[in-house]
């Protein structure tokens, strides 16, 4: 099949599942276009199955607000037209699935049908598509999608509840990679990390206020006050500079170190012993998932889809958003004692096989398939 997957190139999460599918999609003999305003952050190789091929948006002194959406409708057109484009992914509703409807329109001028499908991811739904301004822009793209997934369960139900559609959405959990967790000698060391009797505590994010990184740091000061611990952040965003400052009042000093849009995210996940996600929302939360997969284990909250990732007194433990104090207990009472922690992170590896790729990646290609034969 050969297949044009659009999404944002960046950090977030929903790029990061688009990347990760489209690679995985070439390794199963598909040909992958990725469609972006910039090569995705994962996307390091490029093969004779995986392409790029950017959006410029032009910008023009009459347009206050350049249109990312013409530009990409216009490019999708003539990718589908040039390379043979059998179907789209589009990832995020707003505005790539819009952008893909129009592009949809200006090929059936010229006699070809190509269908889309839109994963939702999040925020589309739970913010920012929400918004009166966005609303029912969304509800029509969603509607006019050849077929509809959404990352879990909760934001399946969300979008029900948010947005005047009648589309069946069918749920596709994310997935992540489950190969060995064994550390890479090439890597960071631990000791890099932390001292040998510290616990290392991760969070990582794009450090939006959605993320609530003041209780991140607020449950660390709680935990290193029992057990002795750094707390590595990865990621970069708008809380970046409040969460400096909170870090300095509680004196916290060098037992919290930022590490930024980390090269070696892997690495530092491996060598962790709790990740924490006290997210005010969270349709999945793919960082928690890809934390678990390297057997550590998680201490979040039970927003959106966490609970459907993070089991309960299993893999890690769930709390109410802002519940600071019982987030500090949960995650003493899984550091306190090495073999229970030696527990936890194998039980946190073993809900995340749930979700390891070659489980999930065919779900996509029998929706595609579907979507093919139902033309
Ligand atoms: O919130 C983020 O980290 C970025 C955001 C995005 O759109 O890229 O993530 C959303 O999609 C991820 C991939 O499906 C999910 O794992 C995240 O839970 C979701 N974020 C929110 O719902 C806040």
């Amino acid at each position: 099949m050969t297949i044009g997957i659009i999404c944002y190139p960046t950090y977030g999460g929903s790029g990061v599942v688009a990347t990760e599918l489209g690679k995985c999609l070439a390794l199963r003999g598909h040909r992958v276009h990725f469609i972006t305003h910039a090569q995705p952050v994962r996307l390091s190789l490029l093969t004779d199955r995986v392409h790029f091929h950017e959006v410029v948006v032009q910008d023009y002194p009459l347009f206050d607000y350049p249109s990312y959406e013409l530009a990409l409708s216009s490019k999708v057109v003539e990718v589908v037209e040039r390379e043979g484009l059998e179907l789209l992914h589009v990832h995020y509703a707003i505005p790539h699935a819009y952008a893909a409807y129009m592009a949809q329109k200006m090929l059936e001028e010229k006699g070809l049908y190509i269908p889309f499908v839109t994963t939702l991811h999040g925020t589309d739904i739970t913010a920012v598509g929400r918004q009166p301004s966005y609303n029912p822009a969304v509800a029509f793209s969603i509607d006019q999608s050849d077929a509809v997934t959404a990352v879990s369960e909760s934001l399946r139900t969300e979008t029900y509840a948010h947005f005047d559609v009648c589309k069946d959405i069918r749920v596709i959990y994310n997935f992540v990679g489950l190969d060995d967790t064994a550390v890479n000698p090439s890597c960071c060391k631990r000791r890099a990390l932390a001292d040998e009797q510290q616990r290392i505590i991760t969070h990582m994010s794009n450090f939006r206020p959605v993320k609530r990184i003041r209780d991140v740091i607020d449950v660390f000061y709680g935990i290193q006050r029992e057990i002795s611990a750094v707390l590595l952040l990865m990621g970069e965003g708008p809380e970046r500079i409040s969460a400096e400052e909170r870090v300095g009042e509680l004196g916290l000093g060098e037992r919290v170190k930022f590490l930024g849009n980390c090269l070696e995210v892997d690495a530092v996940l491996r060598h962790s012993d709790l990740f924490l996600l006290p997210s005010e929302k969270e349709s999945f939360g793919l960082a928690a998932l890809e934390a678990m997969a390297l057997k550590t284990p998680v201490v979040s909250s039970d927003a959106g889809g966490l609970g459907e990732v993070n089991q309960h007194g299993f893999s890690g433990f769930l709390s109410p958003v802002g519940a600071v104090e019982r987030m500090v207990q949960h995650g003493i009472s899984i550091l306190r004692d090495d073999v229970i922690l030696e527990r936890f992170k194998n039980q946190a590896r073993q809900v995340a096989g749930r979700f390891g790729r070659d489980a999930i990646v065919p779900q996509y290609e029998a929706l595609y398939a579907e979507v093919l034969r139902d033309l």
